[in-house]
């Protein structure tokens, strides 16, 4: 049996070696096409799951539609409550689930468990947004009139998520627009399935014991299909995707066409800033945890350093020196920090990347090479690598999912912040500096021009309070804290007149 099976994980959750991939509040036997689940580990294989057909979709769709009206009619605050118990459910399986985050996607333990703690917060964040889904009042320019706007439910609306966040970015996004109202059909990565399954498994037990509505659906199905099933469906008036800009721009371009709504979080090619007035120790830290965590594979991972030429010897040196301590491997022996890529066309794009960076005049500082290790030659590993490389590199305005940090030169912080502006993508960014005008620049409207701006911190490791999202190639959407519920309701402007005569808007008048 392959070493990843050793863990009693999966049937400590209900999961078995066959799984369903269709919950529309019932598992739907196996009956389609089944997906193979294999651990980047190792390359062995873990279950299979059967995905959805077009009718299962058709059904699904109608379920969730019959649902949707009984859940917009439960109050809010009442809708938190179940999402605050699904937190709680969360809490008690937090290891269970991280470590099938571990299996099934190569992150750290710890990492893995960060990922379900991340579902926590933002259950805790649902339950007292519930109580603020606030609109606001409106000063009426007619007598008797009174004016506010409202917020409504939008219907049933679909998720799609990647492989690199499999449970809390879906969470991000379903427990913000369930106590908004929806009910959420969720299309996984079919990188990351299983763990999808095992979410839904914690879920059912909780939507079971209090007996409501079924808000949540789960549909794996292979590569586009059921994104276009979905995209082209004018049933679901919100898709919110996360995954590369390619793929984000067909599924916007087929909501477009029926005009839906549609919520990007796609690619990130996200810079730090590293200036001679920076606390260099704290730069190295957060520099290293935003390149390497999750093994360089979040939309948020630092894939530029731009350093000031005052130091750049100095803290690449230093980089150099930390990478080479960094170990790489099974991400659950003690002291790993850094898995295998998901599969083995990530390690392809690490390998083209690197030979079309040095191809460009990049040259290698560290790494650059994929790693076969003991045990795991199946396994999808590959060696944290530095860069050098001049910013106009085409290979530098590219986001590659993998290990791959690109370090350049600036001499003045207005050039720094060019250099940083100077590619497609603007999710994250990140300053390192103690100095205040340094730090405002970059915060100004000629700084920064990314959607996650830091000072003192990793590009990397947002947390849920905030909106997430970007501009430019990342796809404007925004998700998780601050007002982001606001793309899961629509807008009502209320116009109530409790007069007797019937005053018009801009003193028109219209009598008959
Ligand atoms: C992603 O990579 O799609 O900010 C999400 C972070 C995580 C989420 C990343 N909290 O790195």
């Amino acid at each position: 049996m392959a070493a990843v099976l050793e863990e009693d994980a999966l049937s400590i959750l209900g999961l078995e070696r066959v799984n369903s991939g269709i919950y529309d509040g019932e598992w739907k036997k196996p009956a389609g096409k089944m997906l193979t689940v294999y651990s980047p580990i190792d390359g062995s294989e873990i279950a299979k799951i059967s995905m959805a057909t077009r009718e299962d979709y058709d059904e699904m769709v109608k379920k969730a539609q019959e649902e949707f009206k009984k859940w917009r009619m439960i109050p809010a605050p009442k809708r938190g409550l179940i999402i605050k118990d699904i937190g709680d459910e969360l809490r008690k399986e937090k290891r269970n689930l991280g470590r099938i985050v571990t299996i099934e996607a190569g992150k750290t333990p710890s990492e893995g468990e960060g990922e379900i703690q991340e579902m926590i917060d933002i259950s805790d964040l649902a339950l007292g947004l519930s109580r603020q889904l606030y609109g606001l009042t409106i000063a009426s320019e007619r007598p008797y009139h009174r004016m506010y706007e409202q917020w409504v439910p939008l219907g049933p609306i679909a998720v799609i998520t990647s492989f690199n966040f499999p449970a809390s970015v879906w969470s991000w996004n379903s427990f913000i627009a369930a106590v908004t109202g929806d009910v959420v059909i969720w299309k996984p990565s079919s990188k990351a399935a299983l763990t999808a399954v095992a979410v839904m498994k914690v879920i059912e037990r909780v939507l079971k014991r209090n007996n409501v509505p079924n808000i949540f659906y789960l549909m794996v199905s292979s590569g586009s299909e059921g994104g276009d099933w979905i995209t082209n469906d004018p049933r679901i008036p919100l898709v919110s995707f996360t995954g590369s800009v390619p793929v984000g721009r067909k599924i916007s371009e087929n909501v477009a066409k029926r005009l839906g709504k549609s919520i990007l979080e796609l690619g990130g090619n996200n810079g730090a800033i590293v200036s001679d007035k920076a606390d260099i120790d704290l730069a190295l830290r957060g520099v290293v945890f935003g390149a390497l965590a999750t093994a360089g594979q979040r939309c948020t991972t630092t894939r530029r350093v731009i350093v000031s030429e005052k130091i750049y010897d100095e803290f690449v040196k230093k980089l150099v020196n930390a990478y080479s301590k960094v170990k790489v491997g099974d991400p659950r022996e003690k002291g790993v920090l850094v898995g295998p890529l998901i599969d083995e066309d990530a390690v392809r794009d690490y390998e083209g990347a690197i030979s079309e960076a040095v191809k460009q005049g990049g040259k290698v500082l560290y790494g650059g090479k994929k790693i076969s290790l003991k045990g795991y030659e199946k396994g999808h590993y590959v060696e944290p690598t530095i860069i050098e490389a001049n910013p106009n590199m085409p290979i530098v305005k590219e986001e590659t999912f993998a290990p791959i940090l690109y370090v350049m030169k600036y001499k003045t912080i207005e050039e720094a912040l060019e250099i940083h502006n100077s590619v497609p993508q603007g999710l994250s960014s990140s300053i390192f500096t103690t100095d205040l005008r340094e730090e405002e620049a970059f915060l100004s409207p000629y700084g920064s021009d990314c959607g996650l701006a830091n000072v003192n911190t990793s590009t990397a490791g947002a947390e849920i309070g905030g909106a997430f999202g970007g501009e430019k190639d990342t796809g404007g959407g925004r998700e998780s804290g601050s007002d982001a519920w606001k793309f899961y309701m629509r807008r009502q402007t209320v116009t109530k007149n409790w007069g007797q005569t019937l005053p018009l808007a801009q003193d028109v008048v219209f009598d008959f």
